[in-house]
């Protein structure tokens, strides 16, 4: 592969998760040209790396949440069981960094504070906080979702607490030890409620600080028989057929059927099966029309209410905690492991923020509107600027030294999530526009993308590849009409930016299926990088 002496690399990379490792793994050893990933944090593993809060395990299957591209490296991980623990996944990172052979091109404790395109040579300068500029001739973030930028509300006198503080998303490395103490956790999101039933297990008393109930649904984890996994194994190039044109990344598809033209015995049924399964498969492998028809819509969220009613027995902690705000699956789904069942513990307490705010922190505690809780530690499961965030951490300008902040103030818009008008040579893993769902199923298809239209055009003897406008703009606008398609769409969480004062609202995903984005953009390549205009620098 022609790479160029002009520059000190070929590809810089950013960020070391599953996005930036595949990618070096990919643009490296695949087509065989000059790389380095420039990694914040002291460790590869990005979200695994930074997410260590109690609790901390992925709502994704162990089996599907993994790369597919290495035979070997399948046939020989060994999950635990069902779900994967934080550490179990980072341990798994690691494997693949040390069994790639990544680590000699990762430079770890480094920051990219700014990457700026040249208009004169058709390549990038990437600043480092270690005071040095990397030149390339492409950009490929790997920055993530969610984890290089953690929310912290600004509530007033927080900094004044004498207490321990964390966010759940800047956890510290050594253990932080609740036992006796007493404890306030913040927020009631995934993190929230994967947190809440481990800390209350140690705390002398815990507080939930409850903004917006929210749908869960129970994971029932569970250790994995050695013969289920050697099944899966056996099984997996159907599996990841299954994952990679579903609906969000899992290998299984909705029943085919409409909730609506099943009888209500009928329909309880279904959901009691799901429930009893557990994660995910209530919510895409359900009814066709759950997330498209307000009408089945409500009967899961109905029955998930139900479920709440049962498990809860304070009757007035149970109607705190039932959502009304939203329909099901409109934020973030969430899967829990005894979350509501926390609430039956006397030394869990829930306090409602919507009838009683909080005022302000004191160096004791939380004062709300009603009252003072004195706290020795309080936990900010409060969540991320997501999607956008990491990027606008980060000084990007394209060409004329246009800002990627300024042209996102509105909202993002990309093509295909892939790609900005703008911003030549720049390739995004997993970027605003893109699906969410099942992560890594995402990452490999974008990364598997973003290294064949780099192969394709430095074969063509080109230098630059750049999303054309027009396509930017078709693509925003399909973006919004899947959006609006899905009676599910953004609910005001950080699906479409409403949970940071002050930042656009616009969908952040691309909320058709998977398998609708994959033709997409294999019809975009296949048609000579439809959308894209590549040219060669005189
Ligand atoms: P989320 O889902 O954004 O949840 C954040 C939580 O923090 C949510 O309950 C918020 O309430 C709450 N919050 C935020 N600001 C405040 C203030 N000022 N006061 C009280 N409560 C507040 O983040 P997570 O970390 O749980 O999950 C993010 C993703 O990580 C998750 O979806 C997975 O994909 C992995 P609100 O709902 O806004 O009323």
């Amino acid at each position: 592969m022609p790479g160029s002496s002009r520059t000190d690399v070929d590809v810089v990379i950013v960020g070391a998760g599953f996005a930036g490792l595949y990618m070096l793994h990919r643009v490296r050893d695949v087509l065989g040209l000059r790389a380095v990933v420039i990694e914040a944090a002291d460790g590869v593993g990005g979200t695994w790396y930074l997410n260590r809060y109690p609790g901390a395990r992925c709502d994704s299957e162990s089996y599907v949440y993994c790369y597919s591209f290495s035979e070997e490296l399948l046939q020989e991980w060994e999950w635990s069981g069902k779900y994967p623990r934080q550490p179990e996944i980072l341990a798994y990172l690691r494997h693949v960094a040390e069994r790639f052979e990544l680590l000699r091109d990762i430079r770890l404790g480094t920051r990219v504070e700014a990457a700026r395109y040249q208009d004169s040579d058709g390549t990038w300068r990437v600043e480092t906080s270690a005071g040095d500029v990397v030149t390339s001739r492409f950009l490929v973030t790997g920055v993530g979702l969610l984890a290089a930028a953690p929310y912290t509300p600004d509530i007033p006198g927080l900094d004044t607490f004498t207490g321990e503080c964390h966010h759940t998303g800047r956890w510290p490395h050594e253990p932080v030890d609740f036992a006796g103490r007493r404890v306030g956790v913040i927020g009631t999101g995934s993190t929230g409620v994967q947190a809440i039933p481990v800390i209350a297990e140690q705390a002398a008393h815990l507080h939930v600080f409850q903004r917006t109930p929210q749908f869960a649904v129970p994971a029932r984890h569970h250790t994995v028989d050695r013969a289920v996994l050697a099944g899966i194994r056996a099984d997996y190039d159907a599996i990841w057929a299954k994952a990679k044109w579903s609906l969000s990344g899992f290998p299984w598809q909705h029943n085919g059927r409409s909730a609506l033209a099943a009888t209500p015995e009928e329909v309880r049924r279904t959901f009691e099966e799901l429930w009893e399964q557990g994660g995910f498969r209530f919510v895409f492998g359900s009814y066709r029309d759950l997330l498209t028809d307000i009408r089945a819509n409500d009967l899961a969220a109905d029955f998930v209410r139900d479920k709440i009613r049962e498990t809860v027995t304070d009757p007035d902690t149970a109607a705190k905690l039932m959502p009304f705000d939203h329909p099901f699956g409109g934020r973030r789904p969430i899967i829990d492991t005894h979350y509501f069942e926390t609430y039956n513990h006397d030394d869990v307490t829930l306090v409602d923020l919507r009838e009683s705010p909080i005022k302000e922190v004191t160096p004791q505690g939380i004062r709300t509107t009603t009252e003072d809780i004195d706290l020795d530690a309080i936990v900010l499961a409060t969540g991320f600027d997501a999607v956008t965030g990491p990027f606008t951490r980060i000084d990007i300008t394209g060409r004329d030294g246009v800002a990627l902040r300024r042209e996102w103030a509105d909202g993002p818009s990309t093509y295909l999530g892939l790609a900005v008008a703008g911003f030549p040579n720049m390739f995004m893993v997993t970027g605003p526009g893109a699906t969410f769902g099942n992560l890594p199923v995402s990452i490999e298809h974008h990364v598997e993308w973003i290294a064949s239209c780099i192969e394709d055009t430095l074969r063509n003897g080109l230098d630059v590849v750049e999303a054309r406008p027009e396509a930017q703009q078709d693509w925003a606008e399909h973006v919004r009409e899947q959006a609006d398609r899905i009676v599910t769409g953004p609910s005001g969480s950080w699906y479409d930016g409403a949970n940071i004062p002050g930042k656009a609202r616009s969908p952040l995903f691309f909320f058709g299926s998977f398998g609708l984005y994959r033709q997409r953009c294999e019809d975009v390549a296949t048609r000579g990088y439809a959308g894209f205009e590549r040219r060669a620098l005189v």
